[in-house]
Order: C-alpha cells, then structure tokens, then sequence
C-alpha cells in the first residue's frame, strides 16, 4: 500500500520498503552544481555536490543493506544542469562531472533517476549514467548545452546517441532542444507523481536482481543506421546552415560523430577536447553573459527609483487589440496563443473582414504547429476572439494595445476615445516605433496608465518587446506590461522614451551608414554580405526591402525630410546641415519598395518574391547618382564597411546609456539579439564593443569622423570617451561612471 507522505522521494522510499523487495538509499541530490528553476533554490559549490555525490555512492555500495540506488531532485525539479556561472572561473573549470557519471554508471547496485520538472544539461547527463530513468509525464529533459556555447561535457554526447540513436541525439544535442519525452501511454490520464512513479517502479525492479550489464549505455554499441556517412554530411551541412558563425552546434556535431566512429572511451576523449575547446572561446562567454542578462533585464528599474521589486502586475483578463494590420494581426495571435481573450477592433468592416481573415490564417498555421492546438487556442469561441468594430465593446477589458499605423494625430484620437471608453483601471498600450509616448499619453485622463509596447515584426514570432514608459507611466503600468511579455513568452525591456527609443535609435546611423557606404562606392549586396558574415540573420538592405521602403519614406515624409513639405532650394543630400542620402527616396519615388514590388534595393523573382538578386539597374543607378553628384566611387573594403555599420550603431548606445534611456548595456544587448538579429554569440552590440576594447572602438570613430564631418553619428559619443579616460572598465562597471542618472523625460 502506497503511503502518502509530504515528501517525494520519502513517497518513493516508503513504497519501496512496503514491498519488502527492496531498499533504497537515497542520495540528497540537488546540491550546488545542480540549479533549480527557483531563484529560492540553494547554490553550493560543484566541489560539494561532487564530492556529495561520490561519498553517498561509495556508501551505497558498501553497505550490504542498501540494494539500489535513486537519484531525485527536491521541491519537483530534478536538475538545470552546472552552475553557468561557474564556467567562468579558472578553479572550477578543471572539476569534472564526467567520471562521477561513469561511477554511477560502475555501480553494482541499480541506480535510478526519478525525473521531476527539469533534467537538463549536467542533470540529464547523470540522468544517463544511472541504469534506469524514471520521469514524471510532465518532465523536461534537454542537453541545453549548446545554447550556452558548450556542448555536454559529461559523457552526453556519447551515451545520449547510444539510447536513442543518433538522428535524434544529434537534433537534441545541436539545438539544445527541450523536449517532454515521456508520453503517456493511449487512454493513461495524466497522473500525480506517486501513480508514476508506482508504475514504473513495478516495471523496473521486478523480477529482482536482473543483470545490470545491459543497462550501461556506454557499454551499448551506438545503433547503426544504413546510410550512416551521407546521413551525417547532410546533417553536418544543416548544422552549419543554422549556425550562422556560431561554433558551438558544429562541436557539438563533431562529438556525436566521434561516438559513431570510436569506442566510448575515445569518444569521451574527443568530447573533452572539443569541450574545452569550446569553454576558453569568447563565443561561450558571450552566450553565458547573453543567458543572464536576457534575466537581469527582468528586473527593471528607472531613473525615478521604481523598480521590479516595488511594483506589482495587475491581472488581465481580456485584452483588446486597435488596427489589424501586419502588427495588430501578430499581436492578435500571440495573445489568443497565450489564452488571453481578446475583441480586435478595426475601423470599418472592410477592414475588419480582411484582418479577421489574416488572423485566422496565422492562427490555423500556429494551431498544426502545436499538439492539440485548434482545441487549446479555441479562437472559433467568440468568448476568445472577437471581432468588432464597435469601440463600446471596449469596455470591460483591462488592457488595450493600439497597433494603427505612426501617424502621431490618429494615435491620439484613438487614445482620447479609450480614455472615455475604458473602465477606470484599463492600461492603454501604444504599438509604436518610435513616436513620443508622453504626447499620446496626453490625450488621456489617465497618463499614468499609458505605455508603450514596441512590438516586432511578425509579432508572433519574434521574442522582444519593447517597454517604454513615458513621464506619468506608473510603476504598476510598467509590472503589468513586463508581466504581459512574460505571459506572451516575450522578453520586455523596459527603455525610456525618445525617438525610435532604444532599437531603433540604434538602427539609424546602422541604416544611414549603410546607404552612405552606397553612395561612396558601395553594393547593396556587398555590404549585406559582410554584415551577414559577421552573424546577422539578413543584412540592411535585404532587411529593408522585406520590411518595405516605404515605410520609412512615409516616416521622412512626416519629418519633412523629403516630399512635398521639404523646403524648396534644400540641398539633395543635406539636411539641417548634416549629411543626408536621398538614395531611399529616390527608389521609392521609382516605385521600388522591395520584396512586395518585386524590386528594391535587388531584384526579386515577381512582386511578392523572396529571392534577393543582385539588379544591373540598381547598379547603374547607382553610378548615374554619383556621377550627378560628382562623388568619386571608391572601392571600400570590409573592414570600413563593418566598422562604420557596427561602430556607429554601439556609438548611439553609448548616448542612450548616458542619458538613462536604457539602464545597462545588458538591456541595449537583450533588444539586439531578440528584436533585430544580432547573432546570439557575439553577446549583443555592448558586450561586443567590450570585446573589441572602447579604446579601439573610439579611435575608429573618430577616424572616420574627421573623414565624415558632416555625420553626426560617427562623433564618439561623450560617454564612450569617458570610459576610454578610465581605462576602459568592465562592461558591468560601465554604468557607475555615469554620475548621475539623466533622465531626458
Ligand atoms: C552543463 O550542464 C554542462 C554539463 O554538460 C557539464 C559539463 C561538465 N546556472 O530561467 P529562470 C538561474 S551547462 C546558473 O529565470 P525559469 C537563473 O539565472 C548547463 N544559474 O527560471 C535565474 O537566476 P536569477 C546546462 C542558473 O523557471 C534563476 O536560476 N543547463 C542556471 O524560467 C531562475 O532561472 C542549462 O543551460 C544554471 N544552469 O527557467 C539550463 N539555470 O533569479 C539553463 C537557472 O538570479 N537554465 N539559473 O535571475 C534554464 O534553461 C532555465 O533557467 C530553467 C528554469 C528552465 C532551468
């Protein structure tokens, strides 16, 4: 008879001595090296935890009343793998968790790992040590190694393709996928843990003393597959795809290939070396400090003193959505993807045909990548979505976001009739790129409630969201929105307001040095190159011609830096004294607007295409301009063409971060790897300017400054100088050399 106590492994511990088969001894398992998923969890040294673990397996085999051996985590987490952050010190890189594996594996006794919550990394390895594994049906298990820039140095790479073949080995190991791999057999309920754990336990341990030979993996041959050469080239071809300069898949490769080719002890050899290989690159220590300041950016603060630890999220129930275009319709799915209820409004019925219609197809798509999704997502139950275009509908939700298109009077027309509309405690959000949050906010009865959420094409895809609060934003408005990303499984970075806030603002001297670069003597497809080869995902050009010229035309247009409203007898690439390209306007007003016209800044197959080609008119064109403007073509290699790009982009962070638009440079590094791209293993625009060293970052300003007097964007920002006078700190000094914070709000 199961005896139910408190705890699980005492649950465990009673069944088995009610059988009277056999006894366990337990190993006090979740110490140090093993982390939990609770910030509550207790951290002792790896030192401890190894040392823990090989007395209670000694132990265990000495004494003749122990007859197995299991290995469980407590609080319903099993383990997150090693200390991250003890891969940065020397002294405990040298300790190994291997060989304490192969022990387990030694043992003379069973030894079973009873997987609750997570078994990642490290946990998963000795998971694969032990001679048995048990899971709970909800467990999840992984070799996340990679994703920090390593890959499973404990024996993984070889037993994981000895249990499960290589295919799937390989897809685990070189995506750091997570996966639930227990699934409950036809017609089982999901159950509690103590029925699991009785269930299997029956399986696994009777009859009695079965030989433990056959339950070490490493003595197990890897299951051979037909084909296995061309399989693994094909595969070696698709890592290195989607890698994009990230060393750390193909390692990975290389490890699971030594498995196939030589005996375990070899292969365990081989994991080492590539492993260590991999642990002194800057590309793991960049993906570490990318790990945890994707958490610190959680606990916002802002130049008033709130903060995260102050400010609670209110609940919310329903939502509402204003504008169905291309962002509204993300922002849609993402919420009925995270259950929240939602009334999409649009302007008209003709309008609200054509998006309900868009939402529906993201939502279908988004419900076959999911396992029973169409039920769980439910959007058919008016009580889930609904389509309106009716604003009184409005008035129970507690939270509106705006996603019409920038154009700063319609925005606040809008926000001044949810002000009316709203029940007293309703957020209202703005999905803007760039306009001023305190002017919409003015619109409103109720400032303080007013916030903007920046979200990023297409905005049920990708992670980032931006958080910008303006000069009445309450604390609690911030919570909720942070709270929101949370729930949308986005990652919020709270941010200041200003033009284009903190990405964007970024993004222009990008942009702007890129179209120079043009006009100087470069190619679109050139310039994309080196910036794709430096890890991007897609350079500038290619990007905006699959976001749209004519985006940002409009935008200019608005400012009066091109159209109708520009001053007459305004030189053609200058404005307000500084260095202008008119190049963007130019192709639009030639109906170029990338990928939906067929033509951009390349060439595509028809309108709509997606097949970047370099385009002989563009080239011509291009030369036709200088020629008119009697600009000398040049020829300009990769470094200035990289330099100028990057340089420039981190030259404005270093003005945003002196101005407390952002808190740190980790938030600057959270919004470029998530919301535009930049490669993961590069840490983020900040983290790489400290790897390239401030001091050389700022004589390359100001070279090209003196060569660009005119562009403000390559002027070494005031900051970035002063770091250089201190003797350029570490990045995570950086911010206490700014006196003060200055709040431009
Ligand atoms: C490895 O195992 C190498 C082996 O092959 C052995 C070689 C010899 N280390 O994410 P959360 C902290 S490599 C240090 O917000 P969740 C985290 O920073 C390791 N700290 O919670 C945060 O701290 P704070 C392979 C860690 O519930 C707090 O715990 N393993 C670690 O959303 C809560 O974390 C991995 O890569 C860690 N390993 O998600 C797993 N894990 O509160 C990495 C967490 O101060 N971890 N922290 O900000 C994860 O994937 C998620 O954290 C997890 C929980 C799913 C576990």
């Amino acid at each position: 008879k199961l005896h139910v106590q408190s705890g699980y492994t005492v649950i465990f511990f009673k069944y088995l001595i009610c059988k009277n088969t056999i006894y366990t001894f337990i190993v006090p398992f979740l110490i140090s090296m093993l982390i939990l998923c609770q910030p509550h969890l207790l951290l002792v040294s790896v030192e401890i935890f190894l040392q823990a673990l090989e007395d209670g397996l000694k132990r265990a085999d000495a004494d003749p009343s122990v007859k197995a051996v299991m290995i469980c985590g407590e609080n319903g987490k099993f383990s997150a793998g090693a200390d991250i952050k003890g891969f940065s010190s020397p002294k405990r890189r040298g300790i190994a968790l291997g060989p304490i594996v192969s022990l387990i594996e030694r043992s003379e006794k069973p030894v079973v790992a009873a997987i609750e919550g997570v078994a990642l990394g490290g946990g998963l390895e000795v998971a694969l040590g032990c001679h048995y594994r048990i899971a709970h049906v909800k467990a999840r298990m992984g070799l996340p190694e990679v994703t920090i820039g390593l890959l499973p140095g404990a024996e993984g790479t070889q037993r994981l393709p000895r249990l499960v073949g290589v295919p799937a080995a390989l897809d685990m190991i070189t995506t750091g996928k997570v996966l639930c791999l227990v699934i409950p057999p036809k017609g089982v309920k999901i159950c509690s843990l103590p029925d699991v754990d009785a269930l299997f336990c029956n399986s696994i341990f009777l009859p009695p003393g079965q030989p433990l030979g056959p339950r070490r993996l490493s003595l197990k041959p890897v299951p051979k597959l037909p084909n296995m050469e061309a399989f693994l080239s094909e595969a070696l071809v698709k890592v290195k795809k989607q890698a994009h300069g990230c060393l750390a898949p193909e390692l990975c490769f290389q490890a699971v290939k030594a498995a196939t080719e030589q005996p375990f002890a070899d292969g365990v050899r081989r994991e080492q070396e590539l492993f260590n290989v991999l642990l002194t690159s800057g590309q793991a220590q960049a993906l570490q400090y990318a790990f945890f300041a994707e958490r610190a950016v959680q606990k916002w603060t802002t130049p008033s003193g709130a903060s995260w630890k102050s400010a609670s999220p209110q609940p919310i129930h329903k939502a509402a959505v204003i504008g169905l275009g291309t962002m509204g319709r993300g922002i849609v799915t993402s919420l009925v993807k995270a259950k929240i209820p939602v009334v999409a409004l649009e302007q008209d019925l003709e309008y609200l045909n054509m998006g309900r219609k868009a939402v529906m197809f993201l939502l279908e798509r988004e419900a076959m990548k999911m396992e029973q999704g169409a039920q769980t997502l439910d959007f058919h139950n008016p009580a889930r979505l609904q389509f309106t275009v009716d604003f009184d509908v409005l008035r129970d939700v507690d939270l509106v976001i705006e996603a019409v298109f920038e154009n700063m009077a319609l925005k606040k027309e809008i926000f001044h009739k949810l002000s009316r509309i709203c029940k007293p405690g309703a957020f209202l959000c703005t999905n803007t790129s760039a306009l001023n949050i305190n002017e919409i906010a003015s619109a409103t009865s109720r400032p303080q409630q007013v916030i903007g959420t920046h979200f990023f094409s297409p905005a049920h895809v990708m992670k980032l969201l931006e958080i910008i609060y303006g000069h009445h934003t309450s604390p609690t408005t911030i919570a909720t929105a942070m709270q929101l990303a949370k729930v949308l499984k986005k990652v919020g970075v709270v941010v200041g307001n200003c033009f284009g806030f903190a990405g964007n603002r970024m993004m222009f001297p990008y942009a702007q040095q890129a179209v120079f670069l043009l006009e100087e003597g470069s190619r679109p497809e050139a310039v994309d190159q080196v910036i794709e080869d430096f890890g991007f995902r897609i350079g500038p050009f290619r990007m905006s011609d699959l976001a749209g010229l004519d985006v940002g035309w409009r935008s200019r247009k608005g400012q009066g830096l091109t159209g109708p409203s520009l001053p007459p007898g305004t030189p053609a690439r200058q404005r307000h004294g500084h260095r202008y390209s008119p190049l963007p306007d130019l192709l639009c007003e030639n109906g170029r607007f990338g990928q939906k016209t067929g033509k951009g800044w390349y060439q595509y197959e028809k309108a709509g295409g997606r097949t970047a080609k370099p385009d002989p008119w563009l080239h011509s064109f291009l030369s036709q301009y200088r020629d008119t403007h009697r600009i000398k073509t040049r020829f300009i290699d990769q470094e200035e063409i990289l330099e100028r790009c990057l340089f420039s982009l981190i030259n404005e962070g270093f003005d945003i971060l002196a101005e407390g638009i952002a808190s740190g440079p980790e938030h600057l590094d959270v919004i470029y790897i998530n919301g535009y791209g930049w490669p993961k293993h590069r840490g983020g625009p900040m983290f790489y300017a400290s790897t390239v060293g401030l001091s050389r970052i700022l004589a390359k300003l100001q070279k090209y400054s003196e060569a660009h007097p005119d562009v403000p964007g390559l002027q070494p920002s005031a900051f970035l100088k002063k770091l250089v006078a201190m003797g350029n700190p570490p990045l995570k000094e950086w911010m206490s050399y700014l006196s003060r914070p200055n709040n431009k709000l």
